[in-house]
């Protein structure tokens, strides 16, 4: 067989990304915009073609990813950001709505935007999976953006 594939290839150089961060629950968010910029800056991303936009919380990421995919300006879009299980229901209600809400964004821009927002039951699953024993999951997120960006260029 010899079929056309289309394969992202894990290649910054030249790419235009914009990362929304949450600043709610910093103390994870910033690691894992560390560990998203460290995935960048290793595939080659140059440092004056990617920008960050803090939002308050996750419920706010779609607006400010919307906005920054209409500006037309970037290759790819990376949502950051921790929402952790608390006493009252509100977390579980955020997860639901910000993540349909970030496909959204994408599929009506055509822009990949990358959902890099760490959903954890408690402190401990958010440690987890913003640089520890689950790894960094703005990291993988950087590294998801990257693939589709490098993708999206190549599709017919
Ligand atoms: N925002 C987060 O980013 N993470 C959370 O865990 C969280 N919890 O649990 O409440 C959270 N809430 C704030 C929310 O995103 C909005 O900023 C706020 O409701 C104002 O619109």
């Amino acid at each position: 067989m010899n079929c056309k594939e289309y394969n992202g290839q894990l290649n910054a150089k030249g790419l235009k990304f914009g990362i929304v961060v949450s600043r709610h629950n910093d103390l994870f968010t910033g690691q894992l915009l560390k560990g998203a910029l460290d995935c960048l800056a290793r595939h080659g991303a140059a440092e004056k073609d990617i920008e960050i936009a803090w939002v308050p919380g996750a419920f706010e990421q779609p607006l400010v990813l919307k906005k920054l995919a209409q500006a037309g300006k970037y290759n790819a879009l990376i949502a950051i950001g921790a929402v952790i299980q608390g006493a009252t229901p509100h977390a579980g209600l955020i997860n639901a709505q910000v993540a349909r809400a970030i496909a959204q964004v994408s599929l009506e821009s055509g822009l990949p935007v990358v959902d890099g927002i760490v959903a954890a039951e408690n402190l401990d699953q958010a440690i987890e999976r913003c640089g520890s024993k689950a790894g960094n999951r703005g990291w993988s997120a950087a590294q998801t953006a990257i693939e589709m960006a490098a993708l999206v260029q190549q599709l017919p």
